[in-house]
């Protein structure tokens, strides 16, 4: 570990610890970090920054800073800084338990935004100025260019808009990333925009590291820290099931001639579910597959490894610390099939529309029109974020929606009469499915998706309940495109209150 990772000398004069670098960071300042999924987050200095907010909030002296990031990181981000109630406002993304509470009891601001549209938000400036970036990388070459670390994120965006740098260099992150990503500097705002040249999901189209000015580089700090991604659990019974439904209807796609043999290059959300259908596809008869995705889990270097998936582009890996050593060493063997890319080219929903991806992604509850909330638990309780879901769904060539049919141990359905939050209306939502089956939607009215999502998707504990809410409303329903009974349809969901199962 050490200097050798750092080769330009002027910023090897700027080494120091990490305390005396999170020291530079202002009271009520923004702050730009890396990090995406557990990936390529900074470990040490938002950890320093938290002791001293701590110290100064047990001075009596407030001090929170903004924070801006790629997506969900890691307990020595988002938990330390939530933890010390030093987060005022927050944006994408959210994944850390600390950090949710904090938000959900109303202490901390959060705007959970489409992940695409980070970086050009943050250029048109109304989020305000970026005051300081602090960016894990795995090297620095003598010009001082930075090598990227395990994922990209909005790294470039911070790099270039934050008025100061402070870097983290992660001895621990493998020398070999060093090549495998691809910074695009080709984005501007209207009226400059120009085409995006990727046609094809392995196409290179950027540099292979970050330019950076070094006059802005106020601190280096080298750390050796792993990143946090935790073990996938092995596929359960309805994983399984939910994958087998899966791969039913894309064989039969390719089979009536709506899908190539290789399918269309593969989006996956993350999670267990997720990860099911990769492992899935090991076994399934389709070759030269392709990802062009946000996150490359476990499951997609098994089909790499297997040649099943010839490229996977992302921005970020999400591998189990089992998986990562892997990667790590066996380098060589994977390093031209993956490339990490800007969140805003890898969830980029023209590129997303005209590659044609296939979407998968998780939900918390889907309605009988076939509407979906990812994100808010009861329509108030944030769970994660909308992440980079609605950048694919809309654009999608098939928008794929993957769900148990009952979450909380069976207390609640996850089909109900009327999502209590929609974050992907019914239009963006075109196949569903749980281990119950699998609801094609396309091309069918509200009404005859409604008996399709309740007949195929629905547990049949809760198939007469919704059989019953669905023949009232026919009946008492103000019109008829999409009968519903709004009052008493979220009411429905008093069940799960009732069961005792909802956090305070
Ligand atoms: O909570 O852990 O407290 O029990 O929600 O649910 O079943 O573990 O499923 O990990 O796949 O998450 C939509 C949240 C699903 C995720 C969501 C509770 C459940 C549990 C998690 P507990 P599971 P998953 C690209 C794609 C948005 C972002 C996205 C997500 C917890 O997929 O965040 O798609 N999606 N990004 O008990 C009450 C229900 C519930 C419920 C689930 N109906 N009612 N609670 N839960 N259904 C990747 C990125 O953007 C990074």
């Amino acid at each position: 570990m050490g200097p050798t990772r750092i080769g330009c000398e002027r910023l090897r004069a700027k080494v120091m610890d990490a305390d005396a670098a999170a020291a530079l960071i202002e009271a009520g300042s923004t702050v730009g970090l890396s990090g995406f999924t557990g990936s390529g987050y900074p470990k040490a200095v938002p950890l320093a920054l938290a002791r001293i907010i701590e110290r100064r909030h047990a001075a009596g002296e407030p001090f929170r800073v903004r924070v801006w990031t790629g997506a969900s990181t890691g307990p020595e981000l988002d938990g330390a800084l939530a933890r010390a109630d030093g987060i005022e406002f927050r944006l994408p993304y959210n994944s850390d338990p600390h950090a949710r509470e904090r938000i959900n009891r109303g202490e901390m601001e959060y705007f959970d935004m489409h992940l695409s549209q980070v970086a050009p938000m943050a250029w048109q400036g109304f989020l305000g100025p970026l005051d300081t970036a602090v960016i894990e990388v795995s090297g620095v070459l003598p010009d001082g260019s930075l090598v990227p670390s395990s994922s990209v994120g909005n790294n470039k965006t911070w790099l270039d808009r934050a008025r100061r740098v402070i870097l983290e260099v992660n001895s621990w992150q493998s020398e070999s990333l060093a090549g495998m990503h691809d910074i695009y500097y080709g984005t501007a705002l209207p009226p400059h925009r120009v085409p995006i040249p990727l046609l094809r999901a392995d196409d290179r189209i950027g540099e292979p590291y970050f330019r950076c000015d070094p006059d802005k580089v106020v601190a280096v700090v080298e750390t050796h820290a792993p990143d946090r991604n935790l073990p996938f659990a092995a596929p359960d019974d309805t994983a399984r099931a939910i994958a087998g439904h899966l791969l039913e209807f894309l064989r039969h796609e390719v089979k009536v001639g709506r899908l190539p043999p290789s399918l269309l290059p593969l989006q996956s959300g993350v999670g267990n579910v997720a990860n099911a259908v990769m492992s899935g596809l090991l076994d399934a008869p389709f070759e030269g597959m392709s990802a062009y995705t946000e996150v490359i889990q476990d499951g997609m270097l098994e089909l790499l490894a297997a040649g099943k998936l010839h490229v996977a582009s992302a921005t970020a890996f999400s591998l189990s610390p089992q998986a990562a050593e892997r990667l790590n060493a066996d380098m060589a063997r994977f390093r031209d099939k993956l490339i990490l890319r800007p969140q805003e080219i890898s969830n980029h929903p023209e590129l997303v529309r005209r590659l044609g991806c296939i979407a998968m992604n998780g939900l918390i509850e889907a309605d009988i029109y076939g509407n979906v909330n990812s994100t808010h638990v009861m329509g108030s309780r944030i769970q994660n974020g909308i992440g980079g879901s609605g950048d694919f769904a809309r654009n999608a060539y098939v928008s794929i929606f993957l769900t148990p049919s009952t979450a909380k141990g069976g207390a609640i359905s996850s089909i109900v009469p009327q999502a209590s939050h929609v974050d992907h209306i019914t239009q963006d939502v075109q196949v569903i499915v749980t281990e119950q089956g699998l609801a094609d939607l396309r091309g069918l009215s509200p009404k005859q998706r409604a008996r399709c999502i309740i007949e195929r998707c629905a547990h049949p504990d809760y198939r007469p309940a919704l059989d019953d809410y669905y023949r009232r409303a026919r009946e008492h329903s103000y019109g008829q495109q999409s009968p519903s009974l709004p009052g008493e349809a979220l009411s429905w969901h008093q069940r799960y209150l009732d069961t005792g199962t909802m956090r305070a």
